[in-house]
């Protein structure tokens, strides 16, 4: 029996529009309208920013904070939602406004550490283990802005402390090359698990690979996962596209290359990622075009268009691929693989 996918996004996917441009083009949908959207949408794993989950935590105290969490578990539990994981959002508070790990003001990499403690405590009040940690701002708009050798160990020492002040915690790292930064520190897989394997506690560091984040790397997101699939760390996803090396567009899946949507269902599929806990993440966004009654119709097409891929994966002619793989004719291959995928045998 082939395993069945679970699907996640966050809030933050459905959204009012703007962009560096324009401002709000649509209606602010409050929270709990969103929550009620993820079910219908065909989603059950909700994934949060700390501050997604508690607003006004930079306000609250360590107990009201994991208090309110829990609060907003009860909302899921009700709605039978899930929490995926909690980021810890550095990048909007003044105090990040230059990185929070790698911040070279020594106050603001304090402050960057006890957010990221709360920020497990709230993972915990929201029932779940998991953290997510995209390095935003842990980078340059100019290298000679930093000691980049000095904000590497900041950046391990940070994992540490965290990793020693919540035993329970597992921590996923979401690489991006750039954006906000012109240059960002961590911005492979290949850079996250190597982090990985030089902190306090290996077993419980991993990856998030967004397909995007891969693809402005000049990299392929499938390939990128194999990696991580290879290691046992690839412990979330967020699938999306991009078209080229531009801004990070988070267009549908698949929206920008199919073969390549096709090769990141593909790897998923050899390593039976479906029967184990983990979600697919989509991290689309809508266009800014789209009317306020039609604004999360990306969220459902990229998890119809995956399930597609998943179905044109297990419906291969999977002898013929292989015989042609044994003959090395990859020419007869790729024609299977693009027929395929058009429908035309
Ligand atoms: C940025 C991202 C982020 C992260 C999110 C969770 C807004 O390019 O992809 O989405 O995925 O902050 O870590
Ligand atoms: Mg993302």
């Amino acid at each position: 029996m082939p395993g069945t996918y679970r699907f996640s996004f966050g809030p933050w996917n459905i959204h009012e529009g703007a962009d560096p441009f324009g401002p709000p083009i649509r209606p602010t949908v409050a929270f709990a309208r969103k929550l009620e959207q993820y079910r219908g949408l065909g989603f059950e794993g909700v994934q949060f920013h700390d501050d997604d989950a508690v607003p006004d935590m930079e306000k609250l105290s360590p107990a009201q904070i994991t208090a309110q969490a829990k609060e907003v578990k009860k909302v899921l539990d009700d709605a039978g939602l899930v929490a995926e994981f909690s980021a810890p959002r550095l990048w909007e508070d003044p105090r990040g406004v230059d990185g929070g790990f790698t911040s070279n003001d020594p106050a603001a990499r304090r402050w960057a550490v006890e957010r990221a403690k709360r920020c497990a405590d709230i993972a915990h009040g929201l029932g779940t283990n998991f953290m997510v940690w995209w390095l935003a701002r842990e980078g340059t708009y100019i290298r000679e802005a930093k000691n980049a050798i000095e904000a590497h160990r900041w950046l391990l020492e940070s994992l540490n402390e965290i990793l020693l002040y919540d035993r329970q915690i597992t921590i996923a790292i979401e690489p991006k090359p750039n954006e906000p930064m012109d240059h960002a520190y961590i911005p492979t897989i290949g850079h996250a698990l190597a982090l990985a394997a030089q902190s306090a506690d290996p077993s419980r560091v991993g990856g998030l690979i967004e397909s995007a984040h891969a693809i402005l790397a000049g990299l392929d997101p499938s390939d990128e996962m194999a990696f991580a699939l290879a290691a046992g760390k690839l412990w979330s996803v967020h699938l999306n596209d991009q078209n080229g090396l531009k801004f990070d567009q988070d267009k549908a899946f698949g929206a920008a290359d199919l073969r390549r949507a096709y090769n990141q269902v593909r790897v998923l599929e050899l390593a039976g990622y479906a029967d184990t806990e983990r979600f697919i993440g989509l991290d689309v966004k809508a266009m800014r075009t789209q009317k306020p009654e039609a604004a999360t119709r990306h969220l459902a097409n990229s998890r119809r268009f995956f399930l597609a891929l998943v179905d044109k994966h297990r419906t291969l002619n999977h002898a013929a691929a292989g015989q042609a793989v044994a003959q090395r004719d990859y020419e007869q291959l790729e024609a299977l693989i693009l027929e395929h995928l058009m429908g035309l045998k």
